[in-house]
């Protein structure tokens, strides 16, 4: 066994009695109530979920496993040439709560090594769809096409134990991951740099081979690595978590849930605002004729935006109701790496005239930024202009969340998920003090 599967292991064995003794003494203590203004307004902040992985403050903002951005940061092992740590210790972090040595950052690279060949049809399947397919598209039915060798299927039909099922799902977690950089990059390549295709440097780190694979210098190597493990978990309430977690609470392995999670992902109010931060200042620049705004200018692009019935992409957030940390972490990157990119300088614009106006109109209860807003920024400073690839980078990094949370999801023995639907009228009744019939 690993030396990461056996710490896992170790780990699961500790927190298993938590959640026996809550469920078997405590399975009646009420933690919330429901509203219909919460049935309705989408399960708004109903607390229904439970993860370890990691906790959004609204005021605060996420923290993984307890430790904050900046925290995580610093605190996770890297190379002295890298701003920034290794994926494969985040990794290590988030399934087991404990922070790695570099020796074992380096088994966890070793592991990721060995099951990393993608087989030669999935990059079949992904030349045989039309060229211009969103990349999500291709990235999701990808991983599809996996499932057919996944270690959980072949075991649950075979009759494995439930408390065995998480090692199965670690398996298939593993061999999913490993994949996910260079499924990535050949859909970029393919569709963006005319079917030119880099092969891999088993050397390298998992940001540090995607970013060779894309083609892209250094420091993209740091980019991949802080973008990966910034988007990689929001608790699990957020669309593309919860829809990972449902899937798999069926008993769907990790390669039915990844993929369903991906198509939440891609949702425009989800992962795909990114995109659409970069779509709508491209517009704003145009108009502009590349000249940087001044403030009322900017005011007038964002209220007209607003009037035409439109979002401003990159900013609002379902829980968060401060400045997204993820957004000031990848902040600080830009104010390092390219503080007079004219983007940039828009997006630094953005964020002081967008919140006031949000405020003023009532309506958004966060008016400030997310970690949309300042993403593609540098994506585009690094020469990855195609926006409709950003939430393929996204889609990597939150797989790494959702992984962690469906293996422990099992480890847990958390069943089936099930909530209860009503009626309208049934609404009404209550509204009314009523008892429905
Ligand atoms: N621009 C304009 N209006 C906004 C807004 C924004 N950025 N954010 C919220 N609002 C509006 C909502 O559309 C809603 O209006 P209606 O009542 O007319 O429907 C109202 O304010 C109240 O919304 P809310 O309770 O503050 O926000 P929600 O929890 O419903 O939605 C989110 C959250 C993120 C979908 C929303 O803020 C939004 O659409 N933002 C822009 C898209 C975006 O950046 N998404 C990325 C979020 C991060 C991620 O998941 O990746």
């Amino acid at each position: 066994m690993s030396g990461l599967k056996q710490k896992l292991q170790e780990r699961i064995l500790a927190e298993r009695p938590r959640t026996e003794k809550l469920l078997k003494e405590f399975g009646n203590v009420k933690v919330d109530e429901v509203t219909i203004g919460q049935i309705i307004g989408g399960m708004r902040d109903i607390k229904s979920l439970v993860t370890d992985i990691s906790y959004l403050d609204p005021y605060e903002g996420i923290r993984f496993r307890g430790l904050t951005i900046p925290e995580v940061l610093e605190k996770l092992p890297k190379e002295p040439q890298y701003e920034m740590p290794f994926v494969e210790g985040f990794f290590y972090f988030l399934l087991t709560g404990e922070m790695p040595t570099k020796q074992e950052v380096e088994e966890v690279h070793k592991e990721f090594n060995a099951r990393k060949d993608v087989p030669k049809y999935v990059f079949d399947v992904i030349r045989a769809m039309p060229l211009d397919s969103h990349p999500m598209t291709m990235f999701s039915t990808a991983i599809m096409t996996m499932q057919k060798d996944s270690v959980f299927a072949k075991e649950y039909h075979k009759g494995i134990k439930k408390t065995v099922y998480w090692e199965a799902y670690y398996e298939d977690a593993m061999n999913l991951l490993a994949k996910l950089p260079e499924i990535a990059a050949f859909i970029y390549r393919l569709k963006y740099r005319n079917g030119d295709i880099i092969p891999g440097d088993p050397h390298l780190d998992f940001g540090g081979n995607f970013a060779h694979m894309m083609g892209i210098k250094k420091p993209y190597d740091d980019v991949a690595r802080l973008y990966f493990i910034l988007h990689s978990d929001h608790e699990s309430g957020n669309v593309s978590a919860h829809t990972g977690h449902l899937v798999a609470s069926a008993l769907s392995d990790i390669f039915y849930a990844t993929s369903a999670m991906l198509n939440g992902l891609a949702g425009p109010l989800h992962g795909l605002a990114n995109e659409e931060v970069l779509r709508w200042l491209h517009g704003v620049m145009d108009t502009m004729g590349g000249k940087i705004p001044t403030e009322d200018e900017m005011k007038k692009f964002v209220n007209d935006t607003l009037d035409g019935g439109k979002v401003i992409p990159g900013f609002g957030h379902a829980v968060l109701r401060k400045t997204d940390p993820r957004y000031m972490a990848q902040r600080e990157f830009c104010l390092k790496h390219l503080p007079n990119d004219p983007l940039f300088k828009y997006v630094d614009l953005l964020f002081k005239v967008v919140p006031d106006i949000l405020l003023a109109r009532g309506k958004a209860k966060n008016p400030w930024p997310n970690v949309d807003a300042q993403s593609g920024v540098i994506q585009w400073y690094y020469d990855v202009k195609e926006y409709e690839f950003y939430t393929v980078l996204f889609g990597i990094g939150r797989a790494l969340g959702v992984s962690s949370n469906i293996i422990w999801s099992r480890a847990l023995g958390y069943p089936i998920e099930r909530p209860k639907s009503l009626t309208t009228k049934m609404l009404e009744d209550a509204a009314a003090g009523k008892k429905s019939d």
